[in-house]
């Protein structure tokens, strides 16, 4: 999985890739190179395949997620960066928000408004694909005067409905597709279709008052506070500093992004893990809530999917209770399951194929 971390110039994109990713790339006052791309692959942590892999005595693999870190991108100009194809690459987009005062930096809109901000990207995503899909609607007006077939029409009105959309301000997330429609659309990778979170990255004297644009995760959009200098200072320090630091500057309920934001992104982009165990690794696999075994069966590999025939299923703590695939058997906990069964999160699951 790839998140793409974006925003307007030194707004702390850097500094939360390096928080993320405990990487240390320069975080500086002077402009990055617009060329500028750091990208690092993270494991996702999960304490349930640790102690699934202890049971077999064998390494864990975790999930992964890819960070992209983009260099500036300038306001008003998202249309024109250089950056707009490795944005289309992300499943999802990490908009960092400017909310720190620094008189020495200084925002390109004058002043600091986080909402004005969040606002001024969601608009700038929706000029993106506004445009992409204009391009699109010239090119099927010009087939459409050739051939004429029925397919075409379809999605020459699948495109003017979009734009329309677009056009009253909303981005295509928020668009009801069928399923053929979004197979349809699945090529474009369009931004303002691809889960968002905006970043609020504020100072500690600032934090509560951005706290109440936050919003959780809905509709594949959620609105995060974060305190991007201080929790890179906090982390310097030992745990007992910390502690006292936290709690003599009323911060002591802070939640550090470098802990929560895994989780924030797994619920945002609707993302759940599977397990698959055995003697020489165990593993965690990533799929979309409500996948199918047959598509998790895809996850590992073609072959698997093909030759489809079963998958056994159990939850992993039912599992490591149970003591052992023979005894879960016997207490009736190891299920066999069809192509359609929906993988819950959490689940091991063996697939049994034809090969
Ligand atoms: N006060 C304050 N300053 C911050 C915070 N986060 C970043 N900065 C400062 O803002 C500057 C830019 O930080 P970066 O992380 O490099 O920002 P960026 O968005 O990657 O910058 P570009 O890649 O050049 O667009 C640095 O001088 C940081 O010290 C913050 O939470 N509070
Ligand atoms: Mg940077």
């Amino acid at each position: 999985m790839i998140l793409t971390i974006f925003g307007y110039p030194k707004t702390g994109k850097t500094i939360l890739f390096n928080l993320l990713t405990r990487q240390r790339e320069i975080v500086s006052k002077f402009s990055s190179s617009h060329n500028e791309l750091h990208k690092a692959v993270v494991d996702v942590p999960d304490s349930r395949l640790e102690s699934l892999a202890a049971y077999f005595e064998t390494p864990p693999v975790f999930a992964k997620i890819e960070y992209l870190d983009t260099g500036s991108m300038g306001y008003g100009e998202i249309k024109n960066s250089t950056f707009v194809d490795i944005l289309r690459r992300g499943d999802g987009l990490v908009h960092i928000v400017r909310g720190f005062t620094d008189a020495e930096i200084p925002h390109p809109a004058g002043k600091v408004d986080p909402a004005r901000d969040i606002a001024q990207m969601e608009s700038e995503l929706i000029t993106v694909d506004f445009i992409s899909l204009d391009k699109r609607r010239e090119k099927l007006t010009a087939e459409m005067r050739r051939t004429g077939s029925r397919e075409l029409k379809e999605e020459l009105d699948l495109t003017l409905r979009l734009q329309a959309h677009l056009e009253a301000g909303h981005p295509l997330r928020e668009f009801n597709l069928t399923e053929i429609e979004e197979s349809r659309l699945r090529g474009f990778a369009f931004l303002s279709q691809k889960p968002l979170i905006h970043l609020i990255n504020a100072d500690e004297d600032n934090y509560r008052s951005f706290q109440k644009l936050a919003c959780p995760p809905e509709r594949r959009r959620t609105v995060q506070v974060f305190c991007g200098r201080l929790e890179t200072e906090l982390l310097e320090l030992d745990a007992e500093e910390r502690a006292l630091f936290q709690s003599e500057y009323g911060l002591a309920d802070y939640h550090y992004i470098r802990d929560t934001f895994i989780q924030t992104s797994y619920e945002l982009m609707n993302l759940a893990s599977f397990f698959t165990v055995g003697h020489d690794e165990t593993r965690a696999w990533t799929i979309c809530r409500g996948d199918s075994a047959w598509v998790a069966a895809g996850k590992i590999h073609s072959d698997i999917q093909q030759g489809f025939i079963r998958a056994e299923v159990i939850p992993w703590n039912d599992f490591l209770s149970a003591g052992g695939f023979p005894q879960a058997k016997e207490a009736g906990k190891l299920r066999l399951e069809g192509k359609d069964y929906p993988v819950q999160d959490g689940e091991i699951v063996h697939f049994r194929f034809n090969k």
